[in-house]
């Protein structure tokens, strides 16, 4: 029997294709560009199986294809807002993700830009580089300490509770959060978190503010110019979710005016563009998507995928089934 034809998408880490090359017929982008439309609606008609990342955007008009070949995608990352889900459940296509990789890098990354924006880290770095620092000096780029603080968690899932677990430990935080449901009494217990029923509640007692819900239309610009009117002048806004839950223009704009204190991103609206003011702000701090980018955890991501699609064509339940 012929193996499943199989595409990634993108260059993973050596071991998963390694992996993956045992069972499937392979085929990589090994250029790395992300894949245009043409190539991605070829790929549907010729490929048994999808591996694709955030940069390839698997619309309805690409799913409606009548002759498709594919029936899985299986996607290499948790969030999966790039895959038109309706659309691919129409086409009867099966997608996986792979949430619980991702979740420590992640977590750990959203403290790093807190850190990082609270002590103008960023600011620091490019000051010496620049050779703007003259010496020291005991008034000189002060930041934020944040033990004490309370930082406020936009969704409740796995990375926002492991941003709060890690927060609390080392820079002894207060939690709170607003999410659509509420967690249970046990694990607002072990988190000490106080659930807000409404987010401009959550945001009037934030001194940071982090993003870890779905991005998505639902979640579209929920951090808006209202909601930097509702957060405290020196708050910290950390995103390391979805570039399109933050309105960039809104918070360049909040960022010019102080009227909250600074940001940490790691994901934009229109990636890999950056609305340009922010980059001329001193006090955000600006990573490229850089979340889940640690060896151990892009390849345990692939891992993740390689076993979604391992266990659909050998005829069980893929263990990360969204559709
Ligand atoms: C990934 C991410 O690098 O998994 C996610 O949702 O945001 C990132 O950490 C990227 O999406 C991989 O496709």
């Amino acid at each position: 029997m012929q193996p499943p034809r199989l595409l990634i998408t993108r260059r993973l880490p050596e071991a998963v294709h390694e992996r993956l090359r045992a069972n499937y017929d392979v085929e990589v982008n090994v250029d790395d560009h992300p894949l245009h439309r043409d190539r991605l609606a070829r790929a549907l008609r010729d490929f048994d199986a999808l591996m694709p990342t955030i940069t390839d955007r698997i619309d309805d008009a690409l799913l409606r294809t009548a002759d498709h070949r594919t029936r899985v995608i299986a996607n290499f990352g948790a969030g999966i807002e790039h895959i038109d889900l309706d659309a691919a459940r129409r086409a009867n296509i099966v997608v996986t993700n792979t949430p619980g990789a991702l979740t420590e890098a992640t977590a750990q990354l959203a403290v790093l830009l807190m850190l990082m924006a609270a002590r103008r880290a960023g600011e620091g770095e490019r000051w010496l580089r620049l050779g703007e620092w003259h010496g020291w000096a005991p008034t000189q780029l002060l930041g934020q300490d944040l033990r004490g603080k309370t930082l406020g968690l936009v969704g409740f899932g796995r990375i926002a509770r492991e941003t709060a677990r890690l927060a609390r430990a080392l820079l002894d935080v207060r939690v709170a959060y607003h999410s659509r449901t509420r967690a249970s009494v046990e694990d607002e217990r072990t988190l000490g978190a106080a659930y807000h029923d409404s987010l401009p509640a959550l945001l009037a007692v934030s001194d940071i503010v982090s993003l870890h819900c779905p991005g998505g239309a639902a979640t579209r610009h929920l951090m808006n110019a209202k909601a930097f009117e509702s957060m405290k002048p020196t708050a910290i806004l950390i995103n390391t979710a979805r570039g399109s839950v933050v309105d960039e223009q809104a918070l360049a704009a909040a960022l010019a005016r102080r009227a909250i204190a600074a940001a940490g991103l790691d994901v934009y609206e229109a990636e890999p563009a950056v609305h340009a003011p922010l980059l001329k702000l001193d006090n955000v701090v600006l990573l490229p998507h850089l979340g889940s980018a640690t060896i151990q955890t892009r390849t345990a991501m692939g891992m993740q995928a390689a076993d979604n699609l391992d266990a659909f064509f050998g005829g069980m339940a893929p263990p990360n089934r969204v559709v």
